[in-house]
């Protein structure tokens, strides 16, 4: 099975501390403590030039992990369901179907089961907490980013943002968006900031410009996006363009 039907080839593209595509077919299964009956892939991480690291995982029947995910101190963490059915034990149970997440705090651990017949696919996050003085810890945060409203971004309604964690709460020192573009919508402008994004692409097609290269990416595509880099995207073909991305904030740049 392993012989291929032709030439070698890759979409992915890696550029340490700058950006990368990581696309699909080049992921392998990552022996990480914990994970049973999953196939596991490190997305962005340290060794990328990210100050987190990003997962995807595949929980075939009956995978899990019940050693826990996060719960160290000082790791926060978070996980999002992009297929399938997974039940997330905290201090409470959460029953989280497709669009389903939850942000966990420093000290909470993360149990995971795969509660359907077939795979669920989930994304995760963790990353250090940076405390902020005279600010509470945040706490656990779980919903579905199909109740979570949708907000025109930038005056423009065909384009459109989703906050997955409190916005305007300090204690937080990163948020989860969901980007959405109606087909041929753009940025309003091409992106240069301080903060990094690690971005997993949910559904459609775009043409994003990373460090002013124009690159074809498409659903099931990982981005990172290191600090400064130039991004912006056009939404090509006929589906909508949606990616789940994270963002630090509330926080000043370090010296
Ligand atoms: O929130 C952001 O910085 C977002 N607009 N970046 C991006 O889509 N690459
Ligand atoms: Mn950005």
């Amino acid at each position: 099975m392993g012989y291929p039907t032709d030439l070698l080839s890759s979409r992915a593209i890696i550029k340490h501390g700058l950006y990368a595509l990581i696309t699909p077919e080049g992921l392998v299964n990552n022996s990480v403590p914990g994970f049973v009956n999953c196939y596991v892939s490190i997305l962005g991480s340290p060794r990328l030039g990210a100050h987190f690291v990003d997962y995807i995982v595949t929980m075939y029947e009956g995978g899990r992990n019940l050693r826990g995910f996060g719960g160290e101190e000082g790791v926060e963490t978070f996980l999002y369901v992009v297929g399938g059915t997974v039940k997330v034990t905290t201090e409470q149970e959460w029953i989280l179907r497709e669009g389903g997440y939850i942000y966990c705090p420093p000290g909470t651990k993360m149990l995971l089961e795969n509660l359907d017949r077939g795979e669920s696919k989930i994304f995760l996050y963790k990353r250090m907490y940076s405390p902020l003085e005279g600010e509470s810890m945040p706490h656990v945060v779980a919903g579905n980013a199909h109740e979570i409203e949708e907000m025109p971004y930038d005056g423009m309604k065909e384009m459109r943002i989703q906050d997955l964690l409190p916005a305007d709460d300090f204690a937080f020192d990163i948020n989860f968006h969901i980007l959405t573009f109606d087909p041929g919508i753009c940025h309003p402008f091409i992106e240069t900031h301080y903060q990094e994004h690690g971005a997993y692409l949910l559904s459609g097609e775009a043409l994003y410009n990373l460090d002013n290269v124009w690159i074809p990416v498409k659903q099931g595509d990982y981005i990172y996006m290191g600090p400064y880099v130039q991004q912006a995207c056009y939404a090509v073909g006929r589906e909508r363009l949606s990616y789940v991305y994270s963002k630090d904030c509330h926080r000043d740049a370090e010296l």
